[in-house]
């Protein structure tokens, strides 16, 4: 049994939130998914993280929420709806609303609200045997923890009703090609590649990485005309930056530039 069901790590501006329960593939018990709102909380907060990458350790990324721990006889059932308001959805928030990019990075296999966990990351990566599953309605439950919000705005509403009612696991080729992740690698390059990536994103433009997460949030649900005004604040935000300025600079002067996040 692991002592620590969450370890995160902090290099070169990059946290890194591993779940770790590898003997139950991460499975979504109290405890980890304390430590898990814990650890997101803390790497939205600290301004010297820049980047964030949600990984796992073991053969899977998370088999979803712990299905020992919910009592097959109960007189009184486990308010499910409950766990979700309490822990599961104010960590979906606090992923999507984050102002700095946070890096899904799935080694394995990801089921249920470990699905939808992987779903909310701004940037999803895959390992090649990494695979995808809605399994909630395998044991009578509907998708949580955004998967139905993520999902047919990811993949359309055919392939999304489909992939909740059939409950098929998909593999990380069909992910790929469903538009669900952003870039397949092979295992034992995931690692490595989502480090290098979060690593270079963590030395970009943070508050343009914040910005972009404001304007996409949402962005199907407005209309062009607010999204045009969302899109000209931001600019007006953006145009004040130091990072706008060095940005500017660093093109006229052909050199590199040195983004500092601010
Ligand atoms: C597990 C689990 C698991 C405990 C594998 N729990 N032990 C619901 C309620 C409340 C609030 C929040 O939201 C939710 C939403 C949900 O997430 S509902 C969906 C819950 N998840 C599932 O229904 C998935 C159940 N797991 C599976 O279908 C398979 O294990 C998958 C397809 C994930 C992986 O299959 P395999 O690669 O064949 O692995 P395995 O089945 O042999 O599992 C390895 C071990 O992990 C095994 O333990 P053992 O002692 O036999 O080695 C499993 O019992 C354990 N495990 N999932 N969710």
């Amino acid at each position: 049994m692991s002592d620590n069901p969450v370890l995160y790590q902090v290099q070169g501006g990059v946290a890194t939130i591993t779940l770790n329960r590898p003997e139950v593939l991460n499975a979504l018990n109290d405890a980890l998914m304390n430590a898990l709102g814990a650890a997101v909380s803390k790497a939205a907060n600290d301004e010297a993280i820049r980047a964030v990458m949600i990984t796992a350790s073991g053969r899977g990324f998370s088999a979803g929420a712990d299905l020992s721990a919910v009592p097959a006889k109960s007189d009184k059932p486990r308010d499910s709806g409950g766990t979700l308001r309490e822990r599961y959805n104010p960590m979906i928030s606090t992923i999507r609303a984050m102002p700095k990019p946070v890096i899904t990075v799935v080694n394995g296999v990801a089921a249920g609200a470990g699905m939808s966990i992987a779903l909310s990351g701004d940037i999803v990566l895959a390992g090649a045997s990494a695979s995808f599953l809605q399994a909630f309605a395998k044991i009578g439950l509907v998708p949580d923890a955004g998967s139905t919000y993520f999902l047919p705005r990811y993949v359309g509403e055919v392939r999304a009703r489909a992939l909740a009612m059939l409950a098929d696991r998909i593999d990380a080729a069909t992910a790929l090609s469903y538009g669900m992740v952003w870039k397949v690698f092979p295992d034992d390059q995931l690692q490595a590649e989502a480090t290098k990536l979060a690593t270079h994103m963590a030395n970009m433009p943070t508050r343009s990485y914040a910005a972009i997460k404001q304007a996409l949030n949402g962005s199907l649900d407005r209309t062009l005309a607010d999204q045009l005004e969302l899109e000209a604040n931001l600019q007006t935000e953006l145009g004040r930056t130091e990072d706008f300025r060095e940005g500017v600079s660093a093109f006229l002067q052909k050199r590199a530039p040195n983004f500092k996040g601010r």
